[in-house]
C-alpha cells in the first residue's frame, strides 16, 4: 500500500552513499554505450587456454588506464537471468524471488530508471538486440523503462547463417547496427545485447574458421565451447571498437562493459576447474559463489587515473555509478544500489536467494566462509553480531524491491523533477525516421 513505499525511501536515504566528488560529473554529456556481455564470466578476463589469450581486445580494455575496472563485481540475477541483469542495470532495483520481473510486471510497472532519467536530461535512447523483441517482455517493458528506440531482430537480416539460436550474431549486430547509431542524436544512452556467448556456445563452420582459438578439452563439451564463443565476443567487441574509433565517436563516448550472470553452471563447474587452476574434486558451494564473478568496466579516453578495483560491488551498483558520474544526483530516487567510488558503498553483494558475498564473510546456503581463504567459520558472539547485520540487511533491501515491484509502488513515489513515463509514446516498430 501507499504508507509502504515511504519506509522504502527511508531505507534507500539511510543506505544511500554520497558520490566521490572528484568523480562527479567526470563524464557529464558524454555517449554512454552499454556493451552487454552475454554469459561472460570474470575468470575469461587476462585467461590464456592453450597459450592464447581467449579475449584479448576486453583484456586490453581491463588493463588500459583509461578503464576503471573492477575484479570483485557479481551479477546477482535470477530466473529472469538476461532480463534481470538489464532490470539491475537500468533501476538498482533486484529482478524478482521467482521468474523474470520484466516478464511479470514489465507490462504495467512504473520504473524510474537510466532510460527516462537520462531521456530528461537531453538524452536520446536506444537498445540494439538481434533477437526478437517479445523474447523476455522486452517489447513492453522498454516502454515502461522509457526507451525511445528498440531495434530488434526486425531491423536487420538475420536470414540464414546470420543468427544462431538467440539471434543475429554479434558481429552482424555491431556492424548492422552503425546505421542507426550514426542517427541517433547525441548525447545517446545505448545498450548493446550480444548474443553468441549463449549457451549451448555454438558458432557456424565459418566462424569456427576464422577462431584461432583452440578449445580446451575437459570432459564437458558446453565448457570447451564457451571459451570460442568467448573469443568471438571479444572479436566483435573490438570491431566495435574499431566503428568507434573511425567515426571519432571514442571521443565523446563512455563504454560500460559487464557480464550479465555465469556461462558455466554450477554443474559444470568441477570441469571448468583444472583450468582455473583449482581441484574440481574438492569443489564446494563457496567455490561456485567465488565464480559469480563477471566483469564491469567503465572505459573513456577521458579516464587517466584508470585501474583494476578490488571493490566488493554487484550489478544493483550500477545505475548510482554512472548517474554520478554523469553529473547526475540519485538521493531522490529509490535505489537500493550504491556507487561503487563512493566512500560510503556498501560492500555486502547479496544474491537473489539472499546469499551473501562481503569482502570478510561469504554466506552460503546458511555456511559462513572466510571470503579470502574460503576456510569455513564458527563465528564468535562478535562475528556473529556483524553477520546477522549483513543478513538482515541482505533480508530487508530483497524484501523492500519486491514489494517495491509486486505492488508497483513507485506510481505512488513522484521524484522531484522527474516526469513519469508515458509507454504510449513509444513505437518500436516505426524507426528512426
Ligand atoms: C535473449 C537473450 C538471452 O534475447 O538476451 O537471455 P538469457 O537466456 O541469457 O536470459
Ligand atoms: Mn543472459
Amino acid at each position: 500500500n501507499k504508507s509502504e513505499i515511504y519506509q522504502i525511501k527511508n531505507f534507500t536515504d539511510q543506505h544511500y552513499a554520497a558520490p566521490d566528488q572528484a568523480k562527479f560529473g567526470k563524464f557529464k554529456g558524454k555517449n554512454v554505450v552499454i556493451l552487454h556481455l552475454e554469459s561472460f564470466q570474470q575468470f575469461l578476463i587476462n585467461k590464456k587456454i592453450n597459450g592464447k589469450e581467449v579475449t584479448p581486445f576486453i583484456n586490453k580494455i581491463y588493463n588500459s588506464n583509461h578503464t576503471y575496472a573492477f575484479d570483485n563485481f557479481f551479477h546477482q540475477v535470477g530466473q529472469g537471468k538476461t532480463s534481470d541483469a538489464e532490470n539491475m542495470l537500468e533501476t538498482s532495483t533486484y529482478g524478482l524471488p521467482q521468474g523474470s520481473l520484466f516478464a511479470q510486471v514489465g507490462s504495467d510497472n512504473t520504473f524510474q530508471g537510466a532510460p527516462a532519467i537520462l531521456d530528461q536530461q537531453g538524452y536520446s535512447t536506444a537498445v540494439f538486440h538481434g533477437n526478437v523483441a517479445s523474447f523476455w517482455n522486452r517489447n513492453n517493458t522498454y516502454k515502461n523503462l522509457g526507451y525511445q528506440y528498440f531495434f530488434d531482430a526486425s531491423y536487420y537480416d538475420t536470414s540464414g547463417d546470420k543468427a544462431t539460436g538467440y539471434g543475429l550474431k554479434d558481429k552482424l549486430l555491431f556492424k548492422d547496427s552503425t546505421k542507426y547509431l550514426q542517427r541517433l542524436q547525441q548525447p545517446f544512452y545505448a545498450k548493446y545485447i550480444t548474443v553468441t556467448n549463449h549457451f549451448p556456445y555454438q558458432l557456424d563452420d565459418k566462424d569456427m574458421k576464422n577462431n584461432r582459438l583452440k578449445a580446451p578439452d575437459t570432459d564437458d563439451t558446453a565448457v570447451n565451447n564457451y571459451f570460442l564463443t568467448a573469443h568471438y565476443l571479444d572479436q566483435s567487441v573490438k570491431e566495435f571498437y574499431d566503428y568507434l574509433q573511425k567515426t571519432g565517436l571514442d571521443k565523446n563516448t563512455v563504454v560500460v562493459l559487464y557480464g550479465d550472470h555465469y556461462g558455466i553452471s554450477n554443474a559444470e563447474n568441477p570441469s571448468l576447474a583444472p583450468l582455473l587452476d583449482k581441484d574440481g574434486n574438492n569443489w564446494n558451494d563457496y567455490d561456485n559463489a567465488m565464480l559469480q564473478r563477471v566483469p564491469f568496466m567503465i572505459n573513456s579516453p577521458a579516464i587517466e587515473d584508470g585501474h583494476v578495483s578490488s571493490v566488493y560491488g554487484g550489478e544493483i551498483d550500477v545505475l548510482p555509478t554512472l548517474m554520478h558520474l554523469l553529473g547526475i544526483n540519485s538521493q531522490k530516487y529509490i535505489q537500493f544500489g550504491t556507487d561503487l567510488f563512493s566512500p560510503q558503498h556498501d560492500q555486502v553483494v547479496a544474491f537473489r536467494n539472499r546469499d551473501w558475498v562481503s569482502p570478510k564473510y561469504t554466506s552460503i546456503n546458511g555456511t559462513i566462509y572466510d571470503t579470502k581463504t574460503g576456510k569455513e567459520i564458527h563465528p564468535t558472539a562478535k562475528q556473529r553480531r556483524q553477520i546477522k547485520a549483513n543478513q538482515d540487511k541482505v533480508n530487508m533491501e530483497l524484501s523492500f524491491s519486491d514489494t517495491l515491484n509486486q505492488q508497483n509502488l513507485l506510481r505512488f513515489y513522484q521524484p522531484e523533477g522527474f516526469n513519469k513515463v508515458d509507454p504510449s509514446a513509444y513505437n518500436y516498430s516505426s524507426g528512426l525516421y
